[in-house]
């Protein structure tokens, strides 16, 4: 059963079709005026994408001009846009144009999920960069009056259009912002994190896109998700009952369970080498979908970057927050100031005007917004020169300390994980991810909903002395073991309130979400080639939990909880070995005895990259 999905700015990214808040403030500012001409744009091999072009009804001389190419549907969205994500760009004058991907509402042809790059031997052969290619030839044959130069920008799927399309630049793009590019969907991002599947992403979103060209929204059947996930049981069951191998993508994900060349070979990671022209990447710290890709975008080409052309910012926000309302607060945190409109009028904005008009000064390396202090940081490299790793051990009793784990009788914590009653992700109910409110929010909400679960470890420190300023890694080390023969380790870090908190009583004691991330033990020697665990036997996991910049303050405690599921976010792992789990059946999941250690011979560990509390205030 179908039902019609409820759409507020898709062009820019569907995270964006949930109420935002301070959103609908935008709605009331006048857009600017323009000329809108549509047309179907011939590509080389004849098929037409649906493109509207908006020119400034005023022009003062010639405009370089602005593309955003969009799987979710340009009709009616630039209007709005012209309110908020490209306010400040239609006020300082750029001509407009705006595209629907290859197979996707009014456009022509196929729709290939992140379409993997053209042969270069074939001069037929098309992808989302030759059609980027073949739309500026248009444009700049087409649009009158221009100055020639163009730039590119989106979010998340726009974002990853921008990104390859900068990868194979046609001549005229001079400017480019990938904004929240997924960069590697098998070791980050949407559809799978180090290799554990995102399921109820990736099951939603091949949904909305592969149903038909228009934004489809599945029907679940219960209120709560969480229960429509467990009573689905073994992924199997998904092309059985609802699929019917209809879905390319989730076939794709049950013929590739591995990190095998298919996923290699969507991944931009190889593919980014130099720096054609200046990018500014955009990433925010909560980003819920694709966090990972944007820094790695980043990093990649930053060891690549001798013209000191690639530059970062990374704002408080979830997925596609910078692009309207406020920016002011997500969920129960606050910023103290307004970072969307902010990015948009002083780093967006004048990032253009600098590569597209020669106007003003380029934008300093890192922008890099500090959570816990609430100020935004300027950075000549990021992570900062001079970061130092701090580690902090896991101890009897729940403890969390500077100093290694001494010899003890009893040098482990277990608990029992049970596939049948995995630990949620948010608060129940977990209502679908489109559009629901709680998605863009969910990594901002107090983890006391897991602390006390007799399946959920918590390790924390006594309230800090002193800030501790985490600026750069932020890595888990597990030694662990499992009584079955597969399993995940989910690591959170978490900043732990003051009970008593006068600057906002209801904070009292909020458990803060920082950042998390799962592993599979499967894959903890290979990517590419899974192997079953020993049960019982001691392995060391590592848990990349990304970049960071948060200031833990004095009085509040570090805690990093420990757990085996983490869903439906991530599809449950059936603890006993089988060749894929995407064909698991419902009887192959088990209770499994998971053992975390704090020995000296194995020191789980949480490991910070810090810099001087004093270098940020
Ligand atoms: N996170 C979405 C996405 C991007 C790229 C590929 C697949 C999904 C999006 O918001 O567009």
């Amino acid at each position: 059963m179908r039902r019609a999905i409820r759409l507020f700015a898709l062009v820019a990214g569907p995270a964006l079709a949930a109420p935002g808040i301070g959103r609908a403030q935008d709605a009331a500012d006048p857009a600017p005026r323009f000329d809108r001409t549509e047309a179907l744009v011939s590509m080389r091999d004849g098929v037409k994408l649906y493109t509207t072009v908006y020119a400034p009804k005023e022009t003062k001389g010639p405009l370089p001009v602005i593309l955003l190419r969009t799987p979710y549907g340009i009709d009616g969205r630039p209007e709005r846009l012209f309110r908020n994500y490209l306010k400040d760009l239609a006020h300082d004058g750029y001509v407009f144009a705006f595209q629907d991907v290859r197979g996707r509402f009014k456009s022509e042809g196929t729709f290939v999920m992140t379409r993997p790059a053209r042969d270069p031997a074939d001069p037929k052969a098309v992808d989302e960069a030759s059609d980027t290619h073949d739309t500026i030839d248009w444009l700049l044959k087409t649009v009158k009056g221009h100055n020639g130069r163009v730039g590119m920008l989106g979010i998340s799927y726009p974002g990853w259009l921008t990104a390859v399309a900068m990868l194979d630049p046609h001549p005229a793009l001079k400017a480019v912002s990938p904004q929240a590019s997924p960069a590697d969907m098998f070791l980050g991002d949407d559809f799978h994190h180090n290799g554990a599947f995102r399921l109820s992403y990736g099951f939603e979103y091949v949904a909305m896109m592969e149903t038909d060209k228009t934004n489809f929204s599945f029907h679940f059947d219960r209120r709560d998700t969480y229960e429509w996930y467990l009573k689905l049981g073994g992924l199997a069951n998904v092309n059985r009952k609802h699929f019917r191998n209809k879905l390319p993508t989730w076939n794709d994900f049950v013929a590739h369970p591995n990190y095998d060349p298919f996923w290699k070979r969507l991944s931009l990671e190889p593919r980014l080498t130099r720096v054609t022209v200046p990018t500014l990447n955009v990433a925010g710290w909560y980003d819920q979908e694709d966090f990972r890709g944007p820094l790695r975008i980043y990093e990649l080409l930053e060891k690549r970057d001798a013209n000191d052309r690639n530059f970062l910012v990374v704002g408080p926000w979830d997925h596609g927050g910078w692009a309207a309302g406020k920016g002011d607060r997500l969920g129960r945190i606050t910023f103290d100031s307004d970072t969307g409109a902010y990015f948009r009028a002083k780093v967006q904005a004048p990032f253009f005007a600098h590569f597209l008009k020669d106007e003003g000064k380029p934008p300093p390396e890192a922008r890099v917004f500090q959570t816990g202090s609430n100020r935004w940081e300027s950075y000549d490299s990021w992570p900062p020169k001079g970061a130092v790793r701090r580690p902090l051990y896991f101890h009897p009793g729940g403890k969390l300390r500077v100093d290694p784990p001494a010899e003890t009788d009893r040098p482990a914590d277990e608990y029992v994980s049970d596939p049948a009653n995995p630990v949620p992700y948010r608060p129940r109910p977990v209502r679908p991810t489109y559009p629901g409110p709680e998605w863009p929010e969910w990594m901002v909400q107090d983890q006391r909903f897991t602390h006390g679960r007799p399946d959920v470890l918590a390790y924390e420190t006594d309230p800090l002395t002193e800030d501790v300023v985490a600026a750069g890694s932020m890595t888990v080390k597990l030694f662990a073991s499992t009584s079955g023969t597969d399993c995940d380790w989910v690591a959170r870090l978490i900043d732990v309130y003051p009970e008593d908190y006068p600057a906002d009583p209801g904070m009292g004691g909020y458990q803060r979400l920082i950042a998390g991330e799962p592993v599979r033990a499967r894959f903890r020697k290979s990517m590419e080639k899974p192997e079953p665990v020993t049960p019982d036997q001691v392995e060391e996991y590592t848990i990349d939990l990304n970049w960071g910049h948060h200031r833990f303050r004095k009085g509040h405690r570090v805690m990093v909880q420990v757990s085996s599921t983490w869903f439906p976010l991530i599809d449950r792992n059936p603890q006993k070995y089988v060749r894929n789990i995407f064909e698991a059946e419902d009887a192959d999941f088990e209770k499994a005895r998971q053992r975390v250690y704090r020995s000296p011979k194995f020191p789980s560990h949480i490991s910070l990259e810090t810099i001087p509390a004093g270098a940020a205030k």
